[in-house]
């Protein structure tokens, strides 16, 4: 198994192992068995892109030519679109339309840093002195280890290693265990469109040994993580011992506050949009619905209509409009997410259990789930469930609104819902929340900052602030015409 890329070349993990099973989500069905590393792969991995930065091209070659290389990646993912595609349907359940998305969306990152490369060489500094130059300029930070997860496996891991590759460092990136294989073909894309040897490497495997790994190591400077918030915790903890940079995307607990004055019908499809777009396993996912009470049980009746209607199946069939969930292991979590509402009260509008469907049986499928009736001091409203879950709640006025949308420890996301545009105004702008949208749900652009406000996480990904994560500044200050300057004339004049 050459599932492992280290210094330029495809290669079997260094201690003997079975590798790991990679699951079809949809019916349970081995769809192949991988490498699995362990700590020692991590040391070679690390050790590869420690020389590759250190000794290698790379951050020298000019950011011109980097941005070409970060811009061919970009063709050749849309080169493999339908492949890449149709990998990241069976490995992760989500639909093809999902998947199809997903690679022009990450190609769009890719090109985005393209063009980012070379378009900031630093600026100048007013000295206020004729004999004195000074600039910052920005230069990578070094070996990145890079962390992603399973529910967007190949667009998380594009959103760190694009403006990493831009910025000039090298990296050593471990998707999640659940769904390493678009990882892998990015990589042979990676290879493909010549980057240096050492400069990506790749390495499969758990969490607890390999990710853990990669945290501790000493020759890395900073680790970048999207994943779940005890997980980002440890990793921080970790991060901390060699003060290593870290940046953490660690999921939401996002409000969608419908004011009554919004189109209903509109509001109705994208609440159920925002909530169960890839089974609600999005880290933005619009979980938490906060309904004005004018509007609130009509509301409520049809977007439990909806749910129910949604046609769950194989992501590979065109009519299906939600796959299953990731795995066995997560759809038990789920479910005791559903056991804690019913158990703390909450009304069952639909779903809450699995499929009755034959032809689902095999798989991890979980129905569509409302639940009305719901207060913030409830499990399922305060917790990240990450599934096909949505709670709602009833306000009566605007500060009651907002005060409801800002009772999360989190803050990555929100949206707000009225035509009266500046309630719009007014709201986003007292939400605490890293994106809000206005009578939308989900957008996010590739120039625009996405990340989290409270817990989160640290830092931004996308935008520039994405490219800023990955570079250190650094200011040069030049005397001219050096002189002495004779601060100290110490006793005897000191000439
Ligand atoms: O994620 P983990 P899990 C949330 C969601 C979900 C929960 C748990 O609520 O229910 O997290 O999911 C690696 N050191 N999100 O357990 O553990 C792991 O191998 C270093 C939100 O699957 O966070 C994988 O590559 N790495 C989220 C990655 O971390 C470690 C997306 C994510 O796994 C590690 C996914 C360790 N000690 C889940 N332990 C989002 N923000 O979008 C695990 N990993």
């Amino acid at each position: 198994m050459n599932d492992l890329f280290i210094n330029g070349s495809w290669v079997s993990p260094a201690l003997a192992s079975e590798g790991r099973e990679v699951l079809n989500p949809f019916d349970g069905s081995v769809l192949t068995t991988v490498a699995e590393a362990s700590a020692a792969d991590v040391d070679l991995a690390v050790s590869a892109a420690r020389h590759a930065f250190d000794t290698g091209p790379w951050r020298r070659t000019s950011a011109r030519e980097r941005g070409e290389i970060v811009r061919t990646i970009a063709a050749y993912l849309q080169r493999d679109k339908e492949d890449i595609a149709h990998t990241e349907t069976l490995d992760t359940g989500k639909t093809l339309a999902e998947a199809r998305t997903d690679v022009d969306d990450v190609t769009a990152v890719f090109e985005y840093y393209a063009n980012l490369a070379d378009a900031d060489a630093g600026r100048m500094i007013d000295t206020g002195s004729d004999t004195a130059v000074s600039r910052v300029v920005y230069e990578p930070v070094g070996v990145c280890a890079m962390i992603a997860p399973w529910n967007y496996p190949l667009l998380q891991m594009s959103w760190k290693l694009a403006p990493a590759l831009a910025a000039g460092n090298t990296a050593v990136i471990k998707p999640s265990e659940v769904t390493p294989l678009s990882t892998v073909h990015l990589v042979r894309i990676i290879e493909e469109a010549g980057v240096p040897k050492g400069v990506v490497n790749l390495v499969l495997g758990s969490g607890a040994e390999v990710g853990d790994a990669m945290v501790r190591h000493r020759g890395v400077d900073l680790v970048s993580f999207t994943g779940g918030l005890s997980t980002g915790q440890r990793i921080m903890a970790t991060a901390a011992e060699g003060v290593k940079k870290i940046a953490l995307e660690l999921g939401g607990k996002n409000p969608n506050v419908v004011f009554a004055d919004t189109d209903f019908d509109t509001a109705v499809d994208y609440a159920l949009a925002a909530a169960f777009f890839h089974s609600g396993q999005v880290c933005s996912a619009g979980s938490r619905l906060i309904v004005e009470d004018a509007i609130h049980d009509d509301f409520v009746a049809e977007l439990g209509r909806r749910a129910d209607l949604i046609r769950l199946g194989n992501g590979l069939a065109e009519d299906t409009e939600s796959g299953p969930l990731v795995s066995a292991e997560h759809r038990d979590k789920v479910e005791g997410y559903i056991a804690s509402a019913r158990a703390e009260g909450a009304r069952l509008v639909a779903g809450g259990s699995r499929p009755a469907d034959p032809d689902l049986q095999a798989g991890y499928f979980l129905r569509p789930t409302v639940f009305a009736d719901c207060t913030n001091a409830m499990t399922i409203v305060r917790e990240e469930v990450f599934g096909p879950v949505v709670s709602v709640e009833r306000f009566r006025t605007e500060a009651e609104a907002i005060a409801l949308a800002n009772d999360t420890e989190y803050g990555l996301a929100g949206a707000v819902w009225t035509n009266d545009a500046s309630r719009a105004q007014r709201v986003a702008a007292a939400l605490r929340h890293g994106t809000i949208w206005i009578n939308d749900y989900h957008p996010y652009l590739p120039q625009a900052e996405w990340g989290g406000f409270g817990k989160s996480g640290i830092g931004r990904e996308l935008g520039h602030s994405g490219l800023d994560e990955y570079r250190e500044a650094k200011h040069i200050y030049q005397n001219i015409a050096p002189a002495p300057m004779r601060w100290f004339k110490g006793a005897g004049g000191n000439k």
